[in-house]
């Protein structure tokens, strides 16, 4: 609990640091360096209600945040010292002589994520304890004073060239968070941890993902860290520009729940004013564990909510889940491993609802991951290819007055979408199949080069001469994926109730799930 709770200030201190450089004076340009002209919008004091959703709905997401959020699954990696004590949280004063991965594999890790269709892999280069994956030149407490490679070895370095190799993203994860540190407590960790983060984004290639953990307690001096944000996100700007920052960072903004469960209505356009520019300012830690609720509530973008920001930016979810009870490996736990059943509810909850799944994979301490693991994500892909194959409406006839133009929600594309002839709705798309089919998914995604606007919609088939509910959703975002007890039908048409301005919807689909009781 401690943890969520940590994590969660994470809005807080970013939009401290924006409001630190606007309430400096500095000109937009340094504010830029975080958020570009298309992802923040200021709201003027003269806005109505009206001119502040038209703008929530022109907020778009910055190139980076797009590649992000296409690619669905990524992957953590949390491998490290823990790993070996059998612990989820070292205190630093380990011993890396037992940090012996005889049979690291970093291309086994990389396969086995790549194959469940995983398109990015974050690893933790360094969790709490300080301990480093790579030979950092700035602490002892790392993988050069282990007996694993006589000392010569390189996790990051084998597993950016093995993410190199498969052709999949690859990201870090650095825990400002350093019990092993002497300097954690005083302004000197600042330089230690800028120098950790340079090594990590200059000597390995391409960066995709940086992902800093809100959690945040004493090191071993007994005291806290206040953090210097600005500096660590202008350096990854700086090195590695096409790279997320996320969690603690102004990219990607956490779900607020570890359990892979994300909400049913998520807006990527949030109030991006949640911020203390008095704490910031007085430079105290008291700014880092602020409102926690902010990032937890459930309602972070709806009209009600946004009509009361002062300024707003496209910030989406991720939702990082463990595959195990524990991040690290604990043999103990092999067996209790999530089922491919239960990770297929878990792709539904996250990615179907408008956010990134980040899957944490831990390998176990011979450098593995388990056969269970293994075993429990083939059979996930195998549900997720199964049950996305066919798109039932795809050769259907479109009817009615929007019949037009839309072969291009079945294009694949996501940066298309379907142009209704109606300008102000009713907004209606309405489908006629030869022969009756039967399904109990529904997909739906929006073109986020215009915005997420959509706000409520409701699918229907025909059933004589009426139309009868099937399901219905508010969000869509990249994503919406609504299970429902399978239909056999020959005409549906879904109908967008509520949308801030022309909804720009780029696919839809109707699926069966495998094992389906009708199938
Ligand atoms: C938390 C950490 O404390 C856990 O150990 C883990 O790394 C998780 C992803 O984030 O805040």
């Amino acid at each position: 609990m401690k943890t969520k709770v940590l994590k969660g200030r994470i809005l807080t201190n970013l939009m401290g640091v924006f409001a630190c450089t606007a309430l400096a004076g500095l000109p937009q340009k340094s504010a830029a360096q975080i958020f570009t002209d298309k992802n923040y919008v200021k709201i003027s004091p003269t806005d109505t209600e009206a001119d502040i959703i038209r703008k929530a709905a022109n907020v778009t997401p910055a190139p980076r945040q797009l590649r992000w959020q296409q690619l669905e699954l990524t992957a953590f990696i949390h491998f490290g010292i823990n790993t070996f004590t059998n612990k989820e949280w070292g205190d630093g004063s380990e011993d890396p002589k037992i940090f012996n991965p005889e049979q690291l594999d970093t291309r086994q890790w990389v396969k086995v994520c790549k194959d469940a269709g995983f398109k990015q892999v974050i690893l933790t280069a360094k969790h709490h304890d300080g301990f480093c994956l790579w030979p950092s030149k700035y602490t002892e407490h790392s993988v050069k004073n282990s007996p694993w490679k006589n000392g010569q070895g390189d996790i990051v370095k084998e597993m950016a060239a093995a993410c190199k190799e498969f052709g999949i993203g690859f990201g870090i994860y650095l825990s400002p968070w350093d019990r092993n540190s002497p300097y954690f407590g005083s302004m000197a960790y600042n330089d230690y941890f800028i120098n950790q983060l340079t090594e990590l984004l200059s000597q390995y290639g391409q960066i995709d993902e940086v992902w800093f953990d809100g959690a945040n307690g004493e090191g071993p001096s007994g005291k806290k860290q206040v953090y210097e944000y600005n500096r660590w996100y202008n350096l990854i700007r700086k090195l590695q520009p096409k790279a997320t920052i996320a969690v603690s960072g102004p990219d990607v903004r956490w779900v607020g729940t570890e359990t892979g469960y994300g909400r049913e209505m998520e807006w990527s356009v949030v109030s991006a004013d949640q911020m203390r520019n008095e704490d910031i300012a007085e430079n105290s830690q008291k700014a880092a564990e602020f409102a926690p609720k902010d990032m937890m509530a459930n309602d972070l973008g709806s009209r009600k909510v946004i009509s009361k920001a002062k300024s707003l930016v496209w910030y989406p979810a991720e939702i990082d889940v463990s595959i195990r009870p524990g991040w690290f490996h604990h043999p103990e736990e092999n067996d209790k491993v999530k089922s491919p059943d239960k990770l297929m509810d878990i792709y539904y909850s996250s990615v179907g609802r408008n956010g990134v799944l980040l899957l944490n994979i831990p390998p176990d301490k011979q450098g593995l991951i388990n056969q269970s693991d293994v075993n429990a994500l083939k059979g996930f892909k195998k549900q997720l290819e199964e049950t996305f194959a066919n798109n039932v409406l795809k050769s259907a006839k479109p009817v009615g007055a929007n019949a037009k133009k839309t072969a291009v929600l079945f294009d694949g594309k996501d940066g298309t979408h379907w142009k209704m002839n109606t300008k102000a709705g009713p907004y209606v798309l309405e489908f006629k199949m030869d022969q009756p089919q039967t399904f109990d998914v529904l997909a739906l995604q929006e073109n986020l080069q215009i915005g997420q606007r959509i706000e409520s919609f409701i699918l229907e088939y025909k059933e004589g001469e009426i139309w009868k509910k099937i399901t219905e959703g508010s969000t869509v975002g990249y994503k919406r994926l609504l299970r429902f007890p399978a239909v056999t039908a020959n005409e549906v048409r879904l109908r967008i109730l509520s949308s801030r301005l022309e909804p720009a919807l780029a696919e839809i689909g109707l699926y069966l799930r495998p094992g389906s009781a009708t199938k």
